[in-house]
């Protein structure tokens, strides 16, 4: 095991990582994460565990509540903070149990438009998602044509579908997400707004995106993505009042803090990973450092920088540009699709994921490509670097052509990639260069690099 996870090390240091969900986290945080706080159980909360020995993981677990709310800018009287869930997918789950009876509606953006799994996935056949199979989902949609979230349909189908909740948060869309405008229909058919800001927690920390603490009722993140921490989840809640009866005058309050601490335990988890929980606490100390932000509007300028090398050669980008982390190359018009290129890029070293683009009928051979930033500028590229990250990839893409024209199915298009003498030469004469070039970059989290 010891060989392999060197491998993967390597693996990292001589690769290209450009999955927009990925980071690379501190050696600060690798270290919590790999200490004694793995042995230890404390089913519960702060102050009231089932087990003993919990007086340091108590202080622990409040800890990083302490820095989650600051990292966010938080007001305690305001807000509540969990930060049990094992990550993301719990924590939406736990968050819907907490909000929602069975079978109660909801809406987020569908999973091929850029949505995620969680926001209720369900297809014309099956219900993907555990919250298509334990809620009623409807999904909201992009504008195909302008491969922006479509906000008017999701106002029509609010009205007529009537969600007890909507989810605004995405997991694949290159643009900013108009909360105000979802908080104002939320409130007009009384349903909650849940922002699950996993991809772009760090951006908001480093308050260099909009934020949605100003409209949702509950934010639920990832702590591993742009906010650069140990793999986790965090569930933001609101406190104190939510409205004031017109008749009566009367403060109605959010009753949020209990159904949520309930939710995650003790009805969807056991013992919290403290771990975890601790190797966050690290990573929300270094969010809330001048430095945190420094490096988000480098994610932003890197981000800025790849969707212009990219126009610049001529390929289609969703929506046509980014604002955050992220951009979603269509390559339908280059006549080629994301697994191909998925995988010619894998053979030489540039990790990136295939993706569904407005309009794509399979998920296995979808026109899209997703390429985020965050990773690569944690490894200190700049706009430059990602001038050259595009070269490498546009080489990738017309080595990908070529076989295709040479292939039919896409088994045949990768047998042919590890079989073909002359693709097999350029496969590794392009490998070598990228290897080379991201060799030269300095490794977050590796002493050794
Ligand atoms: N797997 C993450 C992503 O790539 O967006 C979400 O869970």
């Amino acid at each position: 095991m010891w060989s392999l996870v060197q491998k993967e090390k390597d693996r990292q240091c001589r690769g290209l990582e450009l999955i927009a969900s990925e980071n690379f986290c501190s050696r600060a945080a690798l270290e919590a994460l790999g200490s004694c706080l793995n042995n230890k159980y404390s089913e519960g909360y702060p102050g009231k565990r089932y087990y003993g020995g919990a007086e340091v993981v108590d202080q622990i677990e409040l800890l990083c509540e302490q820095r989650a709310l600051e990292a966010f800018d938080l007001d305690p009287a305001r807000w509540g903070v969990n930060v049990q869930p094992y990550s993301g997918s719990p924590a939406n789950f736990a968050a819907y149990t907490a909000l929602l009876q069975p079978h109660d509606r909801l809406m987020g953006l569908d999973l091929p438009d850029g949505g995620h799994l969680t926001h209720g996935y369900m297809t014309d056949v099956k219900r993907i998602s555990a919250t298509s199979i334990f809620f009623e989902s409807m999904p909201y949609k992009l504008d195909p044509t302008t491969g922006l979230i479509d906000y008017t349909q999701l106002e029509v189908t609010a009205r007529l579908f009537r969600p007890r909740l909507v989810i605004a948060g995405t997991s694949a869309y290159a643009r900013l997400i108009d909360y105000a405008r979802i908080k104002k229909v939320c409130e007009e058919v009384k349903a909650y707004l849940l922002a699950d800001m996993a991809h772009i927690s760090g951006l908001v920390a480093a308050k260099v995106i909009p934020s949605p603490f100003e409209h949702a009722d509950v934010v639920t993140s990832t702590t591993h993505k742009t906010l650069r921490g140990a793999r986790s989840g965090l569930i933001f809640y609101r406190k104190g009042v939510r409205s004031v009866d017109k008749k009566t005058g009367k403060e109605i309050l959010y009753d949020l803090e209990d159904r949520i601490n309930f939710s995650v335990f003790p009805s969807l988890q056991g013992g919290p990973h403290n771990h975890a929980i601790a190797a966050v606490a690290v990573a929300l100390k270094q969010a809330s450092s001048p430095a945190f932000r420094e490096y988000c509007q480098q994610v932003l300028r890197n981000a800025k920088a790849m969707a212009q090398a990219l126009l610049q050669r001529g390929y289609t980008l969703v929506s046509g540009g980014t604002d955050n982390h992220l951009v979603l190359v269509d390559l339908r018009p280059k006549g080629i699709d994301g697994a191909r290129a998925e995988r010619v890029l894998e053979l030489v070293s540039i990790t990136a994921n295939k993706n569904t683009c407005p309009g794509d009928k399979s998920a296995l051979t979808p026109g899209g490509l997703r390429l985020g930033a965050p990773a690569l500028t944690s490894r200190h590229f700049r706009e430059e670097d990602f001038q050259k990250v595009v070269e490498f990839i546009d080489e990738g893409i017309t080595l990908a052509l070529d076989v295709k024209s040479k292939t039919s199915k896409l088994q045949d298009f990768k047998t042919f990639l590890l079989k073909d003498p002359e693709t097999q030469r350029r496969l590794g004469d392009l490998r070598q260069r990228v290897e080379t070039f991201a060799r030269a970059f300095p490794m977050p989290g590796f002493s050794d690099h």
